[in-house]
């Protein structure tokens, strides 16, 4: 039985943590990609000599060249470039998009039936221009946000109530950016929503804001600390996990920025939600309760995505 396909397309920071945690989890053979003549090689060849000491039998292929993602069952895209010093957000947005247009057009021809999560930002318009650019099913490429951000809220709460991870699940909705919506109301402990443990005194209001804010700006504290480069473990492992829920068949439910086709009243647009990801890629949104501030608060964060898809549209009207 052969076994699954993995091409990263783009091998940087994020890239070689894919090829290292797929590696290691035995999720299939590995292929890195990247213009950078020499890096996916070179990763791969590390990564490589690292399976007799842990034990896992997956090859692992450097490329240059499209055609090494041959027949892929998923595909993980980090390929771009960072925003630099004296860079606006639409510069980046420029850049990335062509790197979109270029990735696009090499899983249309070589992986056309891979299930595509895409990670390069700004996401939810990079995600949104890449399926067009694919012309994949809207299902099978999916952008992933929502389980680093509620990864990073699971992690804050769980540290301040001193509780295993294990047991705080954690809701974040919207678009991913300084307007993403963490919800208190479906985040819990052990299935005690928040506003419950506030009322058992575990913790207060203005702490969890503290908490919820801290989440919403938990890229930016990385990039300060890191002064070069943003995060790439958790983003990696939180990619990963989607890959896995798809490879398996788990379906998992998981927060990922979807292809809205009116759930949320929102058409043609890639948003966080929660997602059912199994077999068939996205297999089903879920459409859960908002109320009034909830839903103020994911409109806003829906105006901040669509006004970066015009933004895309206005650089390729072939959009
Ligand atoms: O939650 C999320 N979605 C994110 C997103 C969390 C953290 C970081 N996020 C974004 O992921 C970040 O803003 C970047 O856009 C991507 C990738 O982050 P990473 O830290 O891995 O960036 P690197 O190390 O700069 O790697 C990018 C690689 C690098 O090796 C380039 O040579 C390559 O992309 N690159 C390309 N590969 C293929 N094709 C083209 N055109 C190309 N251009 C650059």
């Amino acid at each position: 039985m052969a076994r699954n396909k993995i091409a990263l397309i783009g091998s940087g920071m994020i890239g070689g943590t894919l090829a290292h945690l797929a590696a290691l989890k035995e999720l299939g053979d590995v292929v890195l990609f990247d213009i950078a003549e020499g890096i996916p090689q070179g990763k791969a060849l590390d990564i490589a000599q690292s399976a007799p000491v842990d034990g896992f039998d997956v090859e692992l292929t450097g490329a240059n060249d499209y055609a090494a993602i041959e027949g892929a069952n998923v595909c993980i895209v980090t390929a771009g470039v960072p925003r630099k010093p004296g860079m606006s957000r639409d510069d980046l947005l420029g850049i990335n998009l062509k790197v979109m247009e270029q990735v696009g057009a090499g899983i249309k021809k070589y992986a056309p039936n891979a299930f595509v999560i895409c990670i390069t930002n700004p996401l939810d318009a990079m995600v949104w221009a890449l399926q067009k650019f694919s012309g994949l099913p809207k299902n099978m490429v999916v952008g992933m946000a929502g389980v680093l951000d509620s990864s990073r809220f699971r992690h804050f709460l769980a540290d301040e109530f001193d509780v295993s991870v294990e047991d705080v699940t954690a809701f974040v909705l919207g678009g991913h950016g300084d307007s993403m919506v963490p919800l208190a109301r479906y985040s819990t402990v052990a299935g005690i929503p928040l506003p419950d443990l506030v009322k058992m005194g575990w913790v207060s209001k203005g702490r969890l804001e503290e908490i919820i804010q801290r989440t919403r700006d938990g890229g930016a504290e990385i990039v300060g600390l890191l002064k070069s480069g943003s995060a790439y473990y958790a983003p990696a492992a939180s990619a990963i996990s989607m890959a896995e829920a798809f490879l398996k068949d788990k379906k998992r439910v998981l927060p990922c920025a979807a292809h809205l086709s009116g759930q949320y009243g929102v058409k043609d647009m890639y948003v966080g939600v929660p997602t059912v990801i199994g077999g068939g890629g996205v297999e089903r949104v879920i459409e859960i309760d908002l109320n009034k501030s909830e839903k103020d608060a994911f409109d806003k964060s829906v105006g901040a995505v669509a006004g970066l898809c015009e933004a895309c549209i206005a650089i390729a009207p072939n959009l």
